[in-house]
């Protein structure tokens, strides 16, 4: 199951939310007092048992979600926090309700109409004030997961590679994507998607943050982004080589680290030297994305391996 994290709705505070709902059954009328008493606790009730719906049921259930998608939310936001903080609103839901029923069962047998309302309305503001961090939690997770780049199912290749070696120049010459380029590591830190299009067809491009040669779990966050694009996302891989050092790190550590992907990850990874306008290295294909040499034989590359449809061992479901 895939998920659209750009549709999730925007969360009100507990203020808002309660003036949202007050001011709702402010405007309500009946044909005296206890009716209107009673007419304007429905409609509290009403509001907030649709509002408190739309946002749970706007959420797809996390567990459920292709492994690409789950692993990213657990990343970004953490999937046990965010069911405990939806949880909580199914929480502030119930107890709305069963303090609402009861204020209206009380007016029913003859209660002062206006004592009741000051009650049910001083229980039901406290109840959602308590959720208020929840709300919040889950209007900030919708920012966050926003992040999450949205896929098709094209042929994907992703570029991997230590940071600062040129990975996002050579994506943003040869694709739709328009990543940040800058002279320091760890410029990009998020997945960002792109698109070559090859004769009707089109080869999904995925850059990645920079890793560094280590075990997984001294991986930071931004590392682990790059990680996940590994193992759900590629169809194969780019691994991106400098030379130079220029990066600021040795060649022998890229080395490494490209060993440890080949290891790791069974698909076909491609050895691509950067910045070949400072170097003479050749027995890799180099390419440079400052005269662009390279980048044509480097797309050719990438077209037969997305011709070649052995690939299509599904990496993530619909
Ligand atoms: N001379 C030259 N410089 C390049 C080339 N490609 C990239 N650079 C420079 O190398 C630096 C890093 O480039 P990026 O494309 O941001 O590198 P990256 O691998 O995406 O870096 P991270 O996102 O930090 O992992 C920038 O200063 C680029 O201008 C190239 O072909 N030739
Ligand atoms: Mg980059």
């Amino acid at each position: 199951m895939g998920f659209d994290p750009r549709k999730l709705p925007t969360v009100l505070t507990s203020e808002e939310l309660i003036e949202k709902a007050f001011r709702r059954a402010s405007r309500v009328t009946g044909r005296n007092k206890r009716e209107k008493a009673i007419n304007k606790l429905s409609t509290i009730s009403n509001v907030l048992d649709d509002y408190f719906n739309r946002i749970i049921s706007s959420h797809p259930s996390y567990d459920r979600l292709d492994n690409f998608y789950r692993e990213m939310v657990d990343l970004t936001v953490g999937i046990g926090r965010i069911k405990k903080s939806l949880g909580a609103l199914s929480w502030a839901n119930s107890m709305t309700k069963r303090i609402i029923t009861k204020g209206i069962r009380r007016l029913k047998g003859g209660r002062d109409p206006e004592n009741v309302l000051k009650e049910v309305y001083g229980r039901v503001a406290s109840i959602i004030e308590q959720i208020d961090d929840e709300l919040r939690f889950i209007n900030e997770s919708k920012m966050k997961l926003r992040e999450i780049p949205t896929l098709t199912r094209d042929f994907t290749v992703v570029f991997a590679g230590y940071p600062n070696v040129g990975k996002s120049s050579i994506i943003s010459k040869l694709s739709t994507a328009e990543p940040e380029i800058a002279s320091y590591p760890f410029t990009t830190r998020k997945i960002l998607v792109g698109y070559i299009d090859v004769g009707g067809s089109k080869i999904q491009v995925i850059d990645t943050p920079g890793l560094l040669d280590r075990p997984i779990e001294k991986r930071n966050r931004i590392e682990r982004r790059a990680i996940l694009a590994l193992r759900y996302l590629a169809n194969s891989v780019v691994f991106v080589i400098d030379p130079t050092e220029t990066c600021g790190y040795p060649l022998q550590s890229q080395i490494s680290l490209l060993n440890e992907i080949r290891e790791n990850f069974d698909v076909p990874v491609l050895e691509v030297y950067s910045k070949a306008d400072l170097h003479g290295f050749r027995d890799r294909l180099a390419v440079s994305a400052v005269t662009g040499e390279g980048m044509k034989e480097l797309v050719e590359v990438l077209k037969i391996l997305a011709e070649d449809k052995s690939y299509k061992i599904s990496k993530y479901g619909e």
